[in-house]
Formats: C-alpha cells, sequence, structure tokens
C-alpha cells in the first residue's frame, strides 16, 4: 500500500514542554535565549498538539490519509537523555499510535527531530561521540514499548540540517558556529543511526528508514571554479549523509577537514547496516557558485527564475524528479525503497491556499514520472498537518493544511486540505 500522510514534528507541535516529566531540550534552550528566533518565539505552546492530539487524529482522519509521521521527543521519553526513563512520555506516544492504528492510519515515528536533550548537550552534544550509544539506548527503549505496533520507524530527521544549521552555522539550536569543525556532528549522528537500527531490529521493529534532507545540485555557471564549489556543495549537503548509508563509506572530504581521525574502525560496517527505506525531504533545487571569503567551500548564488513560496524558496517540482532518478543512477541497487517524508511550501495567512494546491499538485506529478522512470516510491508526506513553530522563522511561516489561530488553538482546514481529501478520495476510487 503506498502510504500518503502528513508530517509534524515534536518541538514544533506539541507546547507542554514541562508537562507529565519531560525534560529540558536543546530547542527550549535556545529559543529562549535573546535573538536567535524572529520575535522570540518559542515552542512553549505551538499547537498544544499534546492536549489536543485526538482533535489532531480527527483532522487526519476527515482528510483521509493512511499515514502520519510525526516525532517523539527524546526528553520526553529520557528527561536527561540516558539512564532514568519518563514513563508518562512512553504513555503519551503509545495513546497516539492506538489512536491512530483505531483509525487505520499507520504512525511512522521520527526518533530524532532534533530536540536533544539539554543535559546531553552539556556533555557535547552530537560532538561527543558517546551519544551515539545513547541514542541507540533511546531507540530500544521506544521499541521496546511501541515495536509491536508500528510498521515503520525513522531514526532521525535531516541530519545535514542538524549539522549545518544547528552546529556550523549556529542559526538552530544549540547554536554553534564551528564551519567544517561540525563534521564529527555528521559522523556522530550517522554511527547513532546505524546503532539505533541496530537496536530498533533487536526490538522487534519491522522496517527501519533514516530521513535525509537533500537537494539537486546546480552549478552557477560551467566555469572550474563554479563546478568545483558545486561538487563540493554536493558531498556536504547530500553525499557525507547517502553515501556511508548505502555504500558503507564517505565520499572523499580531504578538501574540507584536515582529519577524519572521528571515524573509527568498525563504524562505516554499523553506519550501512541494511535499510528498509530511505526517507527523502525535498524542497527545492541548490544553485552554486564558487566560495567568498566566508570559510565556506561555496557560496549560495540563489535559485532565479521560478515563483518562490512565502519563505521565498524557489517553487521547483521538477527538482523532486531530478532528485529521485538522480539518487537511482547513483546509488543502483544500493538504493532501497523511497518515501518522500516532506514536501510542502509555507503560504501567507490564508485559508484560500492555492498556491500551496499548485504546490502539491506539481510536486505529486513530478514524483510520478520519477516513479515511471523506475524509482521505487513507496509513500508521500505532506510537511505539514498544521500551521506550526518553524524553528529560526517562530510562527511566521506556515506550512499547514490546517490553518492554526495561535491565540485561540482554533484549528482551520484550508483550501489544500479540501484538495488533497478530494485526490485522496479519487485514487481510491481508480485503484
Ligand atoms: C526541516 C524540517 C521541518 C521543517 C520543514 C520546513 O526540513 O527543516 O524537517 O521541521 O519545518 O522542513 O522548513
Amino acid at each position: 500500500m503506498f502510504l500518503w500522510g502528513t508530517a509534524t514534528a515534536a518541538y514544533q507541535i506539541e507546547g507542554a514542554v514541562k508537562e507529565d516529566g519531560r525534560g529540558v531540550s536543546i530547542w527550549d534552550t535556545f529559543a529562549h535565549e535573546p535573538g536567535r528566533t524572529r520575535d522570540g518565539h518559542t515552542g512553549d505552546v505551538a499547537c498544544d498538539h499534546f492536549h489536543r492530539w485526538r482533535e489532531d487524529v480527527e483532522l487526519m482522519s476527515g482528510l483521509g490519509v493512511n499515514a502520519y509521521r510525526f516525532s517523539i521527543a527524546w526528553p520526553r521519553v529520557q528527561p536527561q537523555g540516558d539512564g532514568e526513563v519518563n514513563v508518562a512520555g512512553l504513555d503519551f506516544y503509545e495513546r497516539l499510535v492506538d489512536a491512530l492504528l483505531e483509525k487505520g492510519i499507520q504512525p511512522v515515528p521520527t526518533l530524532f527531530h532534533w530536540d536533544l536533550p539539554q543535559a546531553l548537550q552539556d556533555r557535547g552534544g552530537w560532538i561527543n561521540r558517546d551519544i551515539a550509544g545513547n541514542f541507540a539506548e533511546y531507540a530500544a527503549t521506544v521499541a521496546a514499548r511501541l515495536a509491536d505496533r508500528v510498521p515503520l520507524w525513522i531514526t532521525l530527521n535531516e541530519p545535514f540540517v542538524h549539522m549545518a544549521y544547528g552546529y556550523a552555522m549556529g542559526i538552530h539550536a544549540p547554536g554553534q558556529a564551528l564551519l567544517t569543525d561540525a563534521l564529527p556532528a555528521a559522523h556522530h549522528q550517522l554511527l547513532a543511526h546505524g546503532l539505533a537500527t541496530q537496536a530498533l531490529r533487536a526490538a522487534g521493529a519491522r522496517q527501519v528508514a533514516i530521513t535525509n534532507n537533500c537537494t539537486p545540485v546546480w552549478p552557477a555557471s560551467q566555469e572550474e571554479a563554479d563546478l568545483k564549489a558545486a561538487e563540493a556543495y554536493d558531498i556536504l549537503h547530500n553525499r557525507l549523509f547517502n553515501d556511508p548509508i548505502l555504500l558503507g563509506k564517505y565520499p572523499d572530504l580531504s578538501a574540507y577537514t584536515k582529519t577524519v581521525d572521528f571515524v573509527r574502525d568498525g563504524d562505516l560496517d554499523v553506519i550501512a547496516t541494511p535499510l528498509d527505506g530511505l526517507g527523502i525531504n525535498y524542497y527545492n533545487p541548490t544553485r552554486i557558485a564558487a566560495p567568498t571569503d566566508d570559510g565556506l567551500p561555496f557560496a549560495d548564488a540563489g535559485v532565479t527564475g521560478y515563483p518562490t513560496t512565502a519563505f521565498g524558496w524557489p517553487v521547483v517540482p521538477d527538482g523532486l524528479r531530478e532528485l529521485l532518478t538522480g539518487l537511482k543512477s547513483r546509488y543502483g541497487s544500493a538504493l532501497p525503497p523511497i518515501h518522500i517524508t516532506e514536501n510542502g511550501c509555507s503560504t501567507d495567512d490564508t485559508l484560500e491556499d492555492h498556491s500551496r494546491i499548485e504546490f502539491l499538485e506539481g510536486h505529486i506529478a513530478a514524483m510520478r514520472r520519477a516513479m515511471d522512470e523506475g524509482v521505487d516510491v513507496r509513500g508521500y508526506f505532506v510537511w505539514s498537518l498544521l500551521d506550526n513553530f518553524e524553528w529560526a522563522e517562530g510562527y511566521h511561516q506556515r506550512f499547514g493544511l490546517v490553518h492554526v489561530d495561535f491565540e485561540t488553538q482554533r484549528r482551520t482546514p484550508k483550501a489544500s486540505y479540501r484538495w488533497l481529501r478530494e485526490h485522496l478520495r479519487a485514487q481510491n476510487t481508480d485503484t
């Protein structure tokens, strides 16, 4: 069965950050530091999903999706990141999973969508190798409770973005600006993913995947310097995260780091533990030019000549086809089945979000073209069910099929919700 779903993440929707024994996450800390998020917005309340989850499950049921990708907040399950387990946290996700299954919606939990327990950050976060073992312990704890009911698990969400924004550039939590010294945060996330995959399987998990954010890379020109920079970007954004998982080796990183001594014997075997799926988040292609002097080996030249979303991101539906067929030609038979675990756009604060309908229509069509060209795609998840806390942008970017009034928490389906409902209905009658 092809999975049609919506996607969310814990810190972006749950709120209730101090309830039922939840520990502090790096996003609680970061969002409360002056100047980190637009207008100082935080996820303290967000969509209050922690209290309103029943209503949100009803919204999905009304939409007619058969899957829901959400994330589990590590600090709800292990407030200190290791050791003591907060049973109330597991109870919350168990209630959610059971309610979804009752409605015929497959739960697709992501174990880490950036809300690292602050206690682990205090020990270095993803720069500290020990965290990989902590993550595997946490994965085993969640799976012990839910593996019998969850068909598909996602270990990590977008390790690239977490490394780049969180540790290299400092625009997301934990707010570190280490530039290429952030590379250990990539390796330790990948190692954590491999160990967690093994722990999940040992606990009876049926299918395991990871979600990578991938982008087609377009050189700004055919000049040597631009081509070289584009290759660097492709390596650091895409291949750094796909190659070790799918091929068991890193691309050549010698131009970007003096040493890879953080990679130890045996690590790559763990990282390449076979998977049942690869989650892909696609938003737009990236156009890359030769570096300026900011210390990075490339410069973002901006994609021009396309419509843009409210966020200013270029809308290039065929980029999804290009990305998927590109993955197939690069990895061949090493490529597992793909799930589009996120795709969507932000729009202005309107219920008549016709540009979102056009966006989704275009991207679903591009996905189908890739499938016609032989790419094995098994699912498509719209980001997002609800308008929510868009990280450093706070509540300013609205990605939801459902509008949220953040004063009253009132949910109102947008035109795109009705469009998707009809699209899904038509498919069910077609097949
Ligand atoms: C990401 C995350 C989501 C975002 C979405 C829109 O890609 O940044 O997975 O949490 O909200 O992508 O930016």
